[in-house]
This record gives C-alpha cells, structure tokens and sequence, in this order.
C-alpha cells in the first residue's frame, strides 16, 4: 500500500492533519455513489514523532512514504528545509504545508511564498481546524499518488 507521511516538528498539528484528512476522505466517499468504490486508493497515512526529536520515527518514515508532508508554522524552518532534501534524496515527492494556518492574519500566505522560494515546491496553507485547505492538500497528494503509478 502506499504511504503518505506527515513530517514536522513537535505540535506543528500533524496528528490534527492526519485526522482531518482522514475526515475528508470519508466524507468524500461517502458523497460518492458505489459505482466509485472500484477507483479508490488505498493509502496509508503516516504519522510521525517530531524531526526535530532525536531518533524520531521521521527518520524510517522517511525511507518508506511516496509522497511526503512537510508541515511548517513559522518562519524558523532550517531544519524542515535539510529534512526536504533528505525526503527527496530517499525518492519522496514533498508537499510543503504551513500548518495551523488560521492562526496567520494572512493565512499563511507570506510564510508559504517564503518557502516557496527557497524550496521550488508547492506550498498550502492549511488548518486543521477550520478545515480550510484541507480538500486542495487531498487533491494535490492524490494528484501526485496518480502520477507515481
Ligand atoms: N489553531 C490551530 N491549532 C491547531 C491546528 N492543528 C493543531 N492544532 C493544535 O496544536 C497542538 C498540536 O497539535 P497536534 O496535532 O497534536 O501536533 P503534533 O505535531 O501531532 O504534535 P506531537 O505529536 O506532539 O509532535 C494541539 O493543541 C492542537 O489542538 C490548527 O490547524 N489550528
Ligand atoms: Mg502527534
């Protein structure tokens, strides 16, 4: 099955991400007719220990997901940035997500064009909380699971 890994430090919402993603996909499948139960995926979603834990979970993940979450919420990000070349040195396609994004009074918009520009991947903004964002990341890793088939 093929695995969708959430990375990020310590309470940067990763479980809450997990979770709401988990959500959306329920949701969205049961919007769908049983006609559509033949096309859906299987995939796992994996949670981690924080990056910046010694000896995290993070660092087996890393080996193992085809598509990789990498969630930021401020703009001291070095670490997440040497994680992303890890994840793509390991063969990963990385999703960059400013998580907690409701708690930006521009939603995370500077943060995610930041970077953006030092990275070259395509960032969301999103919250857990109020869900905003959240159907855009589902399409974009499915976008990405499809182009890895
Ligand atoms: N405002 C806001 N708070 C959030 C959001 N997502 C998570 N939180 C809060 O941030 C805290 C950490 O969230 P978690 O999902 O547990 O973060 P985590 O990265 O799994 O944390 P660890 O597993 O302990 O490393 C909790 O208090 C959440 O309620 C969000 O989108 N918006
Ligand atoms: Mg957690």
């Amino acid at each position: 099955m093929k695995q969708v890994g959430i990375f990020g430090k310590r309470k940067s919402g990763k479980s809450a991400l997990m979770y709401a993603l988990t959500k959306q996909k329920i949701i969205q499948d049961a919007a769908f007719s049983a006609m559509e139960i033949s096309g859906i995926t299987r995939v796992m979603l994996v949670d981690t220990v924080g990056v910046d834990v010694e000896g995290s979970t993070a660092e087996e993940s890393a080996q193992s997901v085809e598509v990789a979450l990498m969630l930021i919420t401020d703009d001291s990000f070095e670490l997440e940035l040497a994680w992303i070349s890890k994840l793509r040195k390991a063969g990963s396609s990385i999703i960059v997500v400013i998580s907690q994004a409701d708690k930006f009074p521009d939603g995370g918009q500077a943060l995610a064009a930041a970077v953006r520009e030092v990275s070259g991947l395509k960032t969301f903004c999103v919250s857990s909380q109020t869900g905003a964002g959240v159907i855009e990341l589902d399409e974009e890793i499915n976008r990405l699971l499809g182009s890895r088939d």
